[in-house]
């Protein structure tokens, strides 16, 4: 008798010494990002992070690290990869070197408003899903930028124009554009942009009206913005499978759920801040022009060239998606 009440006593304590941290206990991921705090991007991941937070009383808490503060833009997907950071948001386009089909969202001309970027990401999902299982990942979602357009202190009226200039590049993709064009590439991250503008190092670049903003290109001498609508960039939020797999359903579930909730919003506001971006621009004294016939003429032909490039670099896969993105 006294033995089995000390059995069960025993067994009692066992039972809530296991029990008691695992319900105070919760999940804790990090999430690093490359752009700034305020950026669209990483407010609608902050309200993911608070749904998700929300959705799972707490179990799962993520905490968003901004502009490169954990790990680089050109880090983070090996870094969720590898499990140091649990989940992440990547540019698809900046690790086209890694495999073509990452890149497909950053040739110009291809697929350059927001009606046929979503139609390209529908032709572009079923292939990113799974290479990314195959990389032990899952994609979250996944969000545009605004328009890239080019950015100058100088007037450009052609191609001509850009030669031998110091030009921005945040991808293979804006790298090659420099190389046709005749300018310098200089790889730099968002979250350096604005020292590499101030101190000279870049003198020209594509980007959206809301990277203008965010880097304050008019404090940097930047005059011109020719809103050439060339192709819309999207960035990715990128799991690591093992550790959404650790989750229980329930958490899995409202993971799943706020993410589809956080691309609806996403490409949403992407729409609106590029609105607001481009009177903020233009506030600040940069003019905001559509490129002429020659310049236009020119990027397209840069654009020709690199989509056959493209092609013949990303093979069957680089097929499926042109051929689903045309089908309509
Ligand atoms: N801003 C990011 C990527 C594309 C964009 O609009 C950048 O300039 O790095």
């Amino acid at each position: 008798m006294l033995k089995t009440r000390l059995i069960n006593a025993t067994l009692a304590a066992c039972s809530m010494a296991f029990a008691l941290p695992s319900m105070a206990q919760s999940i804790k991921w990090d999430m690093p990002t490359a752009y700034p705090a305020t950026n669209f991007h990483t407010v609608n991941i902050s309200q993911f992070a608070k749904d998700v937070d929300q959705a799972t009383g707490g179990k799962l808490k993520i905490t968003v690290h901004s502009n490169a503060s954990l790990f680089k833009a050109n880090e983070i997907k090996r870094a969720v990869q590898g499990g140091q950071a649990q989940v992440g948001e990547i540019i698809l386009s900046g690790y086209q070197n890694e495999w073509q089909v990452f890149g497909a969202d950053g040739l110009p001309f291809v697929a350059d408003s927001y009606e046929e970027a979503e139609r390209l990401y529908k032709a572009q999902k079923p292939v990113l899903d799974r290479k990314l299982a195959e990389q032990g990942l899952k994609l979250l979602f996944s969000v545009p930028w605004p328009p890239q357009g080019l950015y100058s202190s100088k007037p450009v009226n052609s191609a001509a124009d850009l030669k031998g200039s110091k030009w921005r590049a945040y991808s293979p993709a804006t790298s090659r554009i420099a190389e046709l064009v005749g300018a310098q590439p200089v790889t730099v991250q968002a979250a350096e942009l604005a020292q590499a503008l101030a101190t000279g190092a870049v003198e020209t670049n594509m980007t959206s009206a809301v990277t203008g903003v965010d880097s304050k290109f008019f404090d940097a001498g930047v005059k011109f913005y020719y809103d050439m609508q060339a192709w819309l960039p999207k960035n990715a939020v990128l799991v690591n499978q093992a550790a959404f797999s650790a989750l229980d359903k329930a958490a899995q579930e409202a993971v799943v759920k706020a993410a589809a909730a956080a691309e609806a919003r996403g490409w949403q506001e992407s729409k609106k801040v590029n609105e607001s971006a481009k009177a903020t621009l233009q506030k600040n004294k940069i003019s905001i022009e559509a490129p002429s016939t020659q310049l236009k003429a020119d990027m397209q032909r840069v654009g020709s060239s690199m989509l056959l490039e493209w092609l013949s670099k990303a093979g069957a896969d680089g097929k499926e998606i042109i051929d689903a993105f045309n089908k309509k």
